[in-house]
């Protein structure tokens, strides 16, 4: 292709991009939108599967059957979710193979958030509210993004999201109304919770490098530091009614601005957890390699299977 071809393919693209048309999979796109679109899908699609293990950690001690039932179906939602964005990345010309063996080596990150341990009953309920409740802020924007298949993943998650944040907000509103142990359990749950969830939202836009080009290319339609601000916005007023402090001494309304002030990130900690240094990034990558191992024998058996099904096929069509 000429470079005058490629110009006016660019110009196209763009153009669908400014009247918010949808981006499909067989459509012409420039190769660096292709290539961010795969790393921040695949990305989010092992958030998803690695976010499954702190929460799976909790399925055998849930305090009753009811809890357990609301767990195990929030944990299954989390797989789906992981499936329909690698499926929505496969479509940009990457196999899962691919991306499971860039989570495996290293070289694909997923959320900071899954590298903090949960050591209580009330990291659940804090989980669903914070966690979930940050990666709705998140989604909502997303089901807005540019590339079709991406967009209408967002739709469906989004639902679940909403279900799961409830669940955990209903588990501290019984532990907030429980015995004084109980609300310390879910104080001490938001003490370690609060921050680690603030840095799901990336770093501050002055140091994010894709965020600019990501919001050209409506892959992002809100910055970090906007999201991370509207969820602080929605969320203190969540803390107050369950009568709990959110750890930030400078958190505080702003009524001109209409919105909290607050304290400062430690993006120190924000980049060691990043780069893999954080309390249980060993961990949580080591029980993804372990369950891709064991699950050799379930594809091989699928895969031929498969191939069995297909020989019929020709056979009977033959
Ligand atoms: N953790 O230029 P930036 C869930 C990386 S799961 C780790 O701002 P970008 C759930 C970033 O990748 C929800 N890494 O990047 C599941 C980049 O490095 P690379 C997960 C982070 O992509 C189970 C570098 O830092 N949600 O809800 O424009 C149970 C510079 O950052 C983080 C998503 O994945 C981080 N927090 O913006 C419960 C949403 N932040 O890739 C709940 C989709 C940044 O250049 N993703 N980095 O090597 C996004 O919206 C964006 O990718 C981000 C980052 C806002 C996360």
């Amino acid at each position: 292709m000429s470079e005058r071809e490629v110009k006016s393919l660019e110009e196209i693209f763009e153009a669908r991009i400014a009247r918010d048309e949808k981006i499909e999979a067989k459509d012409w796109m420039p190769e660096k939108y292709r290539l961010t679109h795969i790393r921040q899908i695949s990305q989010h699609a092992h958030s998803e599967i690695v976010g499954m293990l702190p929460e799976a950690n909790w399925i055998t001690r849930a305090p009753s059957l009811r809890r357990k039932v609301a767990l195990l179906a929030k944990i299954q939602d989390e797989g789906g979710h992981g499936l329909y964005l690698y499926s929505a990345a496969e479509t940009l010309g990457i196999s899962r193979e691919e991306m499971y063996e860039q989570l495996h080596t290293g070289v694909a990150k997923y959320s900071s958030i899954f590298n903090y341990p949960a050591v209580t009953w009330a990291d659940m309920g804090t989980v669903g509210w914070l966690v979930d409740g940050a990666a709705i802020i998140n989604q909502v924007a997303l089901m807005g993004a540019s590339y079709g298949p991406y967009s209408r993943a967002m739709v469906r998650i989004c639902k679940e999201e909403s279900f799961h944040q409830r669940q955990g907000y209903e588990i501290l509103l019984t532990l907030c109304n429980g015995t004084p142990e109980q609300k310390e359990m879910a104080q001490d749950a938001l003490n370690r919770w609060w921050w680690p969830s603030l840095m799901m939202f990336g770093p501050k836009d002055a140091d994010s490098p894709n965020t600019e080009q990501s919001v050209k290319w409506k892959l992002k339609r809100k910055t970090n530091d906007e999201l991370r601000q509207q969820f602080i916005d929605q969320t203190v007023p969540q803390a107050d009614i369950l009568g709990l402090t959110i750890p930030d001494p400078k958190l505080k309304w702003n009524p001109e601005t209409k919105q909290y002030d607050w304290g400062e990130i430690d993006w120190n900690e924000f980049w060691q957890v990043v780069k893999g240094q954080g309390p249980c990034n060993k961990h949580r990558v080591e029980a993804r390699k372990t369950a891709w191992e064991k699950g050799t024998w379930v594809r091989d058996a699928a895969m031929a299977y498969a191939e069995k099904q297909e020989n019929k096929v020709i056979k009977e069509a033959i």
